[in-house]
C-alpha cells in the first residue's frame, strides 16, 4: 500500500513515540525483543483508548443518542479501516474478534459446519498452536482427516509433498504466512493457487506477517484471514477476521446473543446479515476504535524503509551470533529469508536460565516451544529461546541482547 506521506523509519524519532520504552528494568534500559508475543503501543493508541472511555463511551449498533451514534461511527470506521489496509475492498468481510485465536477458532467452528466424514483439512508442521488445535476440533466433530505439508531442515515448507496432498477430498488449506517459531515467510500465493485448482478453500494465520508484511488478500489469493490488533501496535483483545464476503454470508453463527439476530422468538430465532451475524454480545469497542489508531501509524511509515530496517536488525543479531560461535539457529540462515522472529539454542544453557539472565540486563526475550510445539519436536527440541524485533529496535537493542548472552555464557561457564 504505497503512502504519499509516508516518513522513513528512524528508529531514533520513532522511540519517543513509545512511553514503555523509558522504563528501566533491574536498573537497565529495557530492551524489548518479545515482539512476537505482542508489541508495544504508540502514545497515539493508547490516547485513543482512553479519549474514547473519556468522550464517547456507549454500546453500539443500539442507542439513538448522541454518544451511541458516535460510538458506533467510529467502530465501523475502524472496520472500514482494517479492510483497506489488507486490500480488502468489502468492509462486511471483516469480523472483529478478540484475536487470531478467535478468528481461526470461529472459522473453524462455522465453516467447518461443512465438513463431511472423510473430507481433508491441510495444515502445516510450522503452525501456532491456535491453527492446528482448533482444526482438530472440527475434524473430530465432523470425522475429517487432517493432514500436514512438512518442513525441511532449514524451516521452510515442504512443497515437494503438496501434489500428493491435495485432491478432491481436500476442503481448506490453513496455514501461517510468516511463522513465530522460524520467522519463515511463506509462499501462500502459490500454494493458494493449488488449493483452488483442487476446489480446497485458504485460510492465512496472518498473526505474525500483518505487523510486519504488507498483507494483501487479493495478492495472497486467500479466502479467510485471521490477524490480532496486540502484534501490529494496536490493543490486546481486538483482532479480526476476514472472509471472502460470499463465503461469510454461507457461514452459520459462531456465537449466539445481542445484536447478532433479526428477530427473536421463545424456541427460534432469525440471524442478521453479515457481519452482524458474527459479533454477538458488547465488542470491545474501545479496543477496536484504538486499532485505527494503531493502522493509522503503521500506514504513515515507509513499508520498504521499514523492512529494510527490520531485516537489518536480523541481519545485524545473527553476524553477531555467528560470531559468538555455538548456537543452533532455527529457520532459514539468511536474514532476508525471515521476518521477526530469531529463534536460537544454546547447546549448554536452558533457554529458560537464558531468559533470567537476559532479564537482568533489562533484555525482554521468549523462552519456550512458543505455541509451537511441532515444529519443536521436528527439530528435537522441547525448548528454545526466541529474540523478535519491531520497528522501534535499534542495533544498541543487538548490541545490549548480545552482551547479555556473553554474560549468561561467562555465568555458566
Ligand atoms: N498465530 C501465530 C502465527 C502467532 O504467532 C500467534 C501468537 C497466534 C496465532 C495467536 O495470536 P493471539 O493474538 O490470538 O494470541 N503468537 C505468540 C507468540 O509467538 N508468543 O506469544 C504469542
Amino acid at each position: 500500500m504505497s503512502n504519499l506521506m509516508a516518513k522513513p523509519v528512524d528508529p531514533a524519532t520513532l522511540r519517543a513515540d513509545f512511553p514503555i520504552l523509558n522504563r528501566r528494568i533491574n536498573g537497565r534500559r529495557l530492551v524489548y525483543l518479545d515482539n512476537t508475543a505482542t508489541a508495544q503501543k504508540p502514545t497515539e493508541v493508547i490516547e485513543a483508548e482512553s479519549r474514547y472511555y473519556r468522550e464517547t463511551n456507549a454500546n453500539v449498533h443500539r442507542g439513538i443518542h448522541t454518544l451511541s451514534a458516535e460510538a458506533t461511527a467510529a467502530y465501523e470506521a475502524s472496520r472500514a479501516r482494517v479492510a483497506r489496509f489488507i486490500g480488502a475492498n468489502d468492509p462486511r468481510g471483516i469480523v472483529f474478534t478478540r484475536g487470531t485465536t478467535e478468528g481461526l477458532n470461529l472459522l473453524a467452528h462455522s465453516w467447518g459446519l461443512n465438513l463431511e466424514p472423510g473430507d481433508e483439512i491441510v495444515v502445516t508442521e510450522m503452525e501456532h498452536h491456535s491453527n492446528l488445535v482448533p482444526w482438530f476440533l472440527a475434524a473430530e466433530q465432523r470425522g475429517a482427516v487432517v493432514k500436514h505439508i512438512p518442513i525441511t531442515d532449514d524451516g521452510r515448507l515442504d512443497l515437494s509433498s503438496l501434489a500428493s496432498l491435495l485432491g478432491p477430498r481436500t476442503k481448506i488449506v490453513a496455514l501461517t504466512q510468516v511463522s513465530n517459531a522460524l520467522g519463515t515467510v511463506n509462499p501462500v500465493a502459490e500454494i493458494a493457487a493449488a488449493a483452488h485448482r483442487v476446489g480446497a478453500l485458504v485460510a492465512v494465520d496472518a498473526a505474525q506477517s500483518a505487523p510486519h508484511l504488507m498483507v494483501d488478500v487479493t495478492e495472497l489469493g486467500a479466502d479467510a484471514v485471521a490477524f490480532s490488533a496486540h502484534k501490529m501496535l494496536g490493543p490486546t483483545g481486538v483482532g479480526a477476521l476476514w472472509v471472502r464476503p460470499e463465503l461469510l454470508e454461507t457461514m452459520a453463527p459462531y456465537q449466539g446473543g445481542g445484536e447478532m439476530i433479526r428477530e427473536v422468538y421463545l424456541d427460534r430465532a432469525t440471524y442478521a446479515e453479515i457481519p452482524a451475524r458474527f459479533e454477538a454480545g458488547t465488542p470491545n469497542i474501545a479496543g477496536v476504535i484504538a486499532y485505527q489508531a494503531a493502522i493509522d501509524y503503521l500506514d504513515r511509515l515507509d513499508p520498504a524503509a521499514l523492512h529494510r530496517h527490520e531485516t537489518m536488525l536480523m541481519a545485524y543479531a545473527l553476524e553477531r551470533m555467528r560470531e559468538m560461535g555455538g548456537f543452533r539457529i532455527l529457520g532459514p540462515q539468511a536474514a532476508e529469508d525471515r521476518v521477526g522472529a530469531l529463534t536460537f539454542a544454546d547447546p549448554e544453557i536452558h533457554p529458560h536460565d537464558l531468559s533470567t539472565i537476559l532479564d537482568s540486563a533489562g533484555v525482554a526475550i521468549r523462552a519456550g516451544h512458543h505455541c509451537a510445539q511441532p515444529v519443536h519436536r521436528r527439530y528435537g527440541l522441547v525448548a528454545t529461546a526466541r529474540a523478535s524485533f519491531y520497528l522501534y529496535n535499534d542495533r544498541d537493542d543487538v548490541d545490549a541482547f548480545i552482551e547479555a548472552l556473553k554474560d549468561a555464557r561467562r555465568y555458566f561457564a
